[in-house]
This record gives C-alpha cells, structure tokens and sequence, in this order.
C-alpha cells in the first residue's frame, strides 16, 4: 500500500507512528507529497488534494488520518491501538479527535499567519489560540496513564509535536508541566522519534 504523506504533516505522521506500532510499516510505501501542489498522482487518491491517503493494491483510497489508522489498527490482532470494548474505543477516540482538534486549529494557524499581515484575522487567530490553550490545559489536567500510548494517546504527541514545530511562540509547556513530562516520554518511543518533523 501506497500512504502520501508530507514530512510535516502532523496528521500523517500519526498515520506512520500507528503503522510503526502496529509492525506493519514494511507493508506501507511512504510517498512523499505536497498536497497544495495537487499532482496528479495525489488527487487521484484524494480529490481532496490532502495528505495523509492511503492507496491500496487493489485499487480502493482511503482518505482522512482518523480513517487511515482505524485501517492500519485492523490489520494485524495484536498490539491493537484502538480498544474493542465500547466505552474504551469511544474514550480513546473522543482523545483522538480532541488532539486533532489541537492540530486543526494549529494548522489553520499556520496557514493564517502565512497571508500578509493585512489579510489576516485577528479574530479567527485568536478564537484558534485560544482553542489550543484550553484542549492543552484539558490534556494535562487528564494525563495518559497507559504503560503503552493508544491512538488516542498517539495523536496527542503529534499534535504536541505539531505545536512545537510551528508554534513555539505560544510556550504551551508554561501552562502544562506535567504534559510536557509526559510529551518527553512518549517523545522518546522510536516511532514518534524516527518521524520527528524536520525543523
Ligand atoms: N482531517 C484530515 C486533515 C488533513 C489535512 O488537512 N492535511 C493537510 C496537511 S497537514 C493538508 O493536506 N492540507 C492541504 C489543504 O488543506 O488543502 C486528516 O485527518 O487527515
């Protein structure tokens, strides 16, 4: 399988660190793409023009990080990233689409700050600031507590990771000590250390 992928791309580095956990990343070519030059060989995965996309050897696309690693979770029994019991998957993924609600608001940050001065808005950057603050507060206030990182758990460090890469104006450690000893942990795992984002 063919996994489209930019080096900075928070969202699919989380789809590389699952098929890392998962041991499966020998199955998965990694090609590298930017998706705001929409080629051709991206858009006929993503119409989206969007990375991460998952192309399969039999021909089907599978678009959207959270989609990609429920695939990627399925393919072997064991370790499982996401749980079976009800109550745990719908906790470990309610984590997971709070850690990418810190990357989307981070990432259209990025994109805001990347327009000239006078096209920017005040406004939105401040609503996604403050967005950003409030989830890293509600993390660290609900530290991980597993001996192995779930996906949920997996998210957060890319996001964190994210926030770091891009955003290190906004000191999110200051509001956050015990995250951030338990970023350095996780941080240190070879799967989040071998697809660090190049600074
Ligand atoms: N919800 C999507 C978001 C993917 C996404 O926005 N990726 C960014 C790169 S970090 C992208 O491709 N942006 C291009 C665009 O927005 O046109 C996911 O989880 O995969």
């Amino acid at each position: 399988m063919r996994l489209f992928y930019s080096p900075t791309s928070p969202y699919a580095r989380k789809c590389r660190v699952v098929a890392i956990e998962m041991g499966v990343e020998a199955q998965v070519e990694i090609i590298a793409s930017s998706p705001m030059a929409s080629g051709a060989d991206l858009l006929a995965v993503n119409p989206l023009s969007k990375v991460p996309a998952l192309a399969l050897p039999d021909g089907r696309c599978i678009v959207d990080s959270r989609v990609i690693c429920q695939f990627l979770d399925g393919l072997a029994d064991s370790p499982r990233l996401i749980p079976t019991d009800a109550a745990a998957r719908i906790d470990c993924l309610t984590r997971e689409a709070l850690a990418d609600g810190i990357t989307d608001a981070a990432f259209l940050l990025t994109m805001e700050r990347k327009r000239p001065a006078e096209q920017q808005s005040p406004e939105w950057i401040g609503r996604w600031i403050a967005a950003i603050r409030r989830a890293v507060a509600h993390f660290n206030a609900q530290l991980p507590q597993r001996p192995d990182p779930d996906l949920g758990d997996i998210a957060l460090g890319c996001a964190l990771g994210y926030l770091d890469l891009r955003h290190g104006d906004l000191a999110w450690r200051a509001g956050a000590p015990a995250l951030a000893v338990w970023f350095a942990a996780i941080s240190t795992r070879p799967s989040l250390a071998s697809t660090m984002p190049p600074t």
